[in-house]
């Protein structure tokens, strides 16, 4: 069996390691352009090029290194090759740290204390109170479904939207685009964590986060193109949002002339909420091959005609 791997903006080195530990009898290649590639079984990629899959008709499955495949769904992929993203593996609980953190830093005026702390001056904010501030997720996947539970334990109120009604204990349910409205306005605080689809891409935008209570506060985990970057600022700079915190972005690297960078009320991270842990994801690659090739059932399928 042959694996062929093909990710762009990753150390090759060690994930050829460590899948060739974790697959021992395995043929692990790395995919390089321009070079004659053998026919391999399993494709494991981070954005690759066409050229990739254009080089690879045999393959029975592609495995994901992240969450989102996005960038895979644009490419004109095998047909009825199974795309495989990864199921947790680690990142659910990075999600959950990175939007608690934001919520709660923005609840507790930690930015505020940071500017006091800089002059010397030792004062007390008022304390809020908790119900004021209503926590929406958008997006009820893995990761979504680990974030709303994490921000209950602090007794935030959690309103989940999602594309079909999902139960979650404690969190007040929304669905489909005939409640995305109501779900807006019952939220100060917006958190995305949607897949990037054609439905969904410039889903944060004037008209949406207008409807969030005043003071809102956006905190963008998903893909850049959810957000339209002027309507952000213009809302900021209006004042009917009290600030946010992106982690992810039209074009990354953020391109230095990028107003975000220098918003007073725009915290901006490199694309770091939740990382693909290698251990733990080759751990899951391996295993879900390993099941294929027995002919066993796998979770983390894509559905092609979702997008996700
Ligand atoms: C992912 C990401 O999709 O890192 O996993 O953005």
């Amino acid at each position: 069996m042959r694996v062929s791997f093909c990710c762009t903006d990753t150390k090759a080195e060690p994930w050829l390691q460590g899948l060739k530990a974790a697959l021992p009898g395995a043929d692990i290649q790395l995919w390089q352009p321009g070079a004659q590639a053998e026919p391999a079984d399993y494709a494991v990629v981070w954005a690759p090029p066409q050229a990739f899959f254009d080089s690879q008709p045999h393959l029975k499955g592609i495995f994901n290194i992240g969450a989102g495949v996005d960038a895979l769904m644009k490419l004109s992929l095998p047909k009825g090759v199974p795309v495989v993203r990864l199921d947790d593996a680690g990142m659910s609980v990075q999600m959950a740290e990175y939007v608690c953190h934001a919520v709660i830093r923005h609840f507790r005026e930690f930015d505020v204390y940071d500017e006091e702390l800089r002059a010397a001056r030792w004062a007390f904010r008022k304390p809020r109170r908790r119900a004021e501030l209503p926590v929406g997720v958008m997006g009820l996947g893995v990761l979504g479904e680990r974030v709303a539970r994490s921000l209950l334990q602090f007794d935030f109120p959690v309103m989940g939207w999602s594309r079909t009604p999902k139960a979650i204990d404690g969190v007040q349910g929304f669905a489909g685009e005939a409640q995305f409205d109501a779900f807006l306005r019952a939220s100060r605080v917006l958190v995305c964590l949607l897949p990037l689809t054609p439905q969904t891409q410039g889903i944060m935008r004037r008209v949406t986060l207008s409807l969030l209570q005043p003071g809102g506060y956006v905190i963008n985990v998903a893909r850049g193109a959810h957000l339209v970057d002027e309507d952000l600022i213009a809302l900021l700079d209006e004042g009917h949002l009290a600030g946010a915190m992106l982690d992810v972005f039209r074009t990354e690297p953020l391109p230095s002339e990028h107003p975000f960078w220098r918003h007073p009320r725009i915290t901006v991270t490199p694309h770091t909420s939740a990382r693909t842990l290698r251990d733990e994801s080759i751990v899951q690659i391996a295993g879900k091959i390993t099941a294929m090739e027995h002919g066993e059932p796998i979770a983390g399928i894509v559905d092609g005609s979702r997008g996700y």
